[in-house]
């Protein structure tokens, strides 16, 4: 089974939780575009009516379009389903996601969702959170070298994305990467993130997550 198959099959197993009418959160990166593709199938098929989407990139607002599926503006109440992508996920349905450099915007639909489900492989699965992939922090230009301190002095080493020729978000912000430092707790560090002001968003989404759909060699099992 190869890597696009299991993304497919994650994707199709969220897509079986879409009841028709619904207003969707679509999520960023490869495996959210597999799902965006399933349900525009299950459209075209006249299987679900009615859907519309909330996008979470341009990326996905392009794809979505080019697909046929309504989009509208995030609407006070929110979202009925979110269904996103992860960089990595724990057995408490804690994730890091951002490496795509969404996390912003996917965070704004994600928790205003009545029910948000994560999606993707087993590589996707970690016993702890944020060892093995950085946070991804996205920052205000003013007051860059501040921000960044303040985020050595959370306990982490940023590193900015893109280098000499920065990385940009939808936002036109840059990407600190904080690689967390040993010891430290990815909790404490989001909450450090949270009271930190020229963080405009980050990639830890604790606590947000209902479900995850993990597809792997022998199958599709939920966490
Ligand atoms: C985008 O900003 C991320 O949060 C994605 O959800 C994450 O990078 C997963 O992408 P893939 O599905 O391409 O691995």
């Amino acid at each position: 089974v190869d890597g696009e198959a299991m993304k497919r099959a994650a994707a199709s197993a969220a897509a079986d939780l879409v009841e028709s009418g619904m207003l969707l959160g679509l999520g960023s990166g490869s495996t959210a575009a597999q799902f965006v593709r399933v349900l525009g199938e299950r459209l075209q098929a006249g299987v679900l009516r009615g859907v519309r989407g909330v996008p979470t990139s341009q990326a996905t607002a392009a794809l979505a379009a080019r697909i046929g599926i309504e989009l509208i503006d995030l609407p006070a109440s929110g979202v009925d389903l979110a269904i996103d992508g992860m960089d990595e996920v724990d057995a408490r349905l804690d994730a890091v996601k951002g490496l795509g450099g969404a996390a912003t915007r996917e965070k704004i639909v994600a928790a205003s969702a009545s029910r948000f489900v994560l999606i993707g492989d087993e590589s996707k699965v970690v016993d702890e959170l944020a060892r093995r992939t950085p946070v991804p922090v996205e920052v205000l230009a003013f007051g860059f070298e501040r921000t960044r301190s303040l985020l050595i002095a959370a306990g982490s080493r940023p590193t900015l994305r893109g280098g000499a020729e920065p990385f940009l978000t939808d936002e036109g912000n840059p990407i600190l990467d904080c690689a967390l430092q040993r010891g430290v707790d990815p909790a404490a560090f989001a909450q450090a993130l949270d009271a930190t002001p020229g963080v405009v968003g980050h990639g830890l989404f604790l606590g947000l997550a209902s479900a995850a759909i993990i597809a792997g060699a022998g199958g599709v099992r939920r966490l």
